[in-house]
């Protein structure tokens, strides 16, 4: 298991001055128990991220205004980009990629990569990295969106800043072999700005366009400006409200909680509390199918046998995890 679950969050959570917790980690030395890290360098705005995410926003608010003006197909289609972009996002940068939850066919790899580029939240190897860092190193500063810095830093701040160096640090000691073993990754790497160009902004753009004679103006601040900026932020609140708020019934001592607000959105990635303690399942929940719909889309791939090799985890496994560190950890058994 290359970024399972951090056993020692538990030191981390333990009284301060446990000595073990803070040898081994020593990125945690400089932190105190409300994580923040007094050594921290000056925070380095990157004002052409904050213009950049600022526009897409009022872009966002404008197509939202003008959307009861767009014709019904719009909407349909706009949904259709959400979920297929967001599919790429969910089964392919995260259950596929990041955690190797279950295997997929050349072909499926292909159409994740495609859709993934539709969502344009960096290349599938940035978006892996930071990601496997995030669970190995939660809640540090080695963590991109630590959550421990706030709300804001959490769900877009961190992506309007210099990275802590520890980020980088830690990060180039992440496994990355199947990532540059993977050919379809490292194409979309190596012609990333192209591919997401014409499958987050020109596709959206023309195809109400052409198919449906939808204005060119209304297709762009719909399905390109309000879609992106919609999809970015249910990614992000997995980050700051499934991180701050919700149940932890397999572990109460992380942050990363049940949140159904985040789920919601998200097709089915709100079960965070689980996801941090069984990285490695396909679900990322117990839950079955429910309020899951990137499961759902994976059971329906490993039917026609795209996908295969889904990993669960055992109820037993579930049981005993809740019994040590979770809601049962009181209760006689
Ligand atoms: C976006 C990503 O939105 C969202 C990710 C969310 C994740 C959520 C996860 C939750 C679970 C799943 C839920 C899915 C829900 C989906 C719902 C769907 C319906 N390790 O980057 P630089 C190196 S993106 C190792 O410039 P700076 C790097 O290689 C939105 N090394 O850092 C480079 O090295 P070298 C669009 C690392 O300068 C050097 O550091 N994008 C790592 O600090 C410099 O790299 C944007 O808005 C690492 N982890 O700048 C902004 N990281 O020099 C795009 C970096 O040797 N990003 N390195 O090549 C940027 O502009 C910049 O990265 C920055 C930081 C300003 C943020
Ligand atoms: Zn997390
Ligand atoms: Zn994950």
């Amino acid at each position: 298991e290359i970024f399972g679950p951090r056993e020692k969050n538990r030191e981390r959570m333990a009284p301060k001055n446990s000595t073990t917790a803070e040898a081994e980690n020593t990125y945690l030395t400089k932190t105190s128990t409300n994580g923040r890290n007094t050594e921290r360098p000056p925070l380095q705005i990157v004002w052409l991220n904050v213009y950049l995410i600022t526009a897409l926003h009022g872009m966002a608010l404008y197509g939202l205004y003008i959307l009861p003006r767009t014709k019904p197909w719009t909407w349909v289609w706009m949904g259709v980009c959400f979920i297929l972009g967001g599919a790429g996002i969910t089964i392919g940068a995260h259950r596929l990629w990041s955690h190797r939850s279950f295997k997929a066919t050349w072909s499926l790899r292909l159409f994740l990569m495609l859709m993934n580029c539709m969502s344009a939240q960096n290349d599938i190897f940035e978006w892996v990295r930071d990601h496997r860092v995030h669970h190995k190193y939660s809640e540090t500063d080695a963590d991109p969106h630590n959550a421990k810095r706030g709300f804001f830093f959490s769900h877009v701040g961190w992506l309007m800043v210099r990275k802590h160096p520890d980020v980088r640090t830690k990060g180039k000691q992440i496994d990355m072999s199947d990532l540059y073993a993977d050919n379809i990754v490292m194409f979309q790497r190596r012609h990333y700005k192209p591919l997401t160009i014409i499958f987050n902004i020109i596709l959206p753009t023309l195809v109400p366009w052409y198919f449906w004679n939808e204005a060119l103006w209304n297709s762009f601040f719909v399905c390109f400006a309000f879609r992106y900026a919609y999809l970015l932020n249910v990614t992000w609140s997995v980050n700051s409200f499934a991180h701050i708020w919700g149940s932890r019934p397999y572990d109460e001592a992380i942050s990363p909680s049940q949140n159904l607000v985040a789920n919601l959105g998200t097709l089915g990635e709100g079960y965070h509390n689980f996801h941090h303690c069984f990285p490695q399942d396909y679900a990322t929940s117990e839950l079955g199918t429910y309020i899951n719909l990137s499961k759902f889309f994976i059971d329906c791939f490993a039917l026609v046998g795209l996908a295969y090799d889904l990993k669960t985890t055992s109820k037993e496994a579930v049981l005993q995890r809740r019994r040590r560190t979770g809601d049962l950890r009181n209760q006689k058994h």
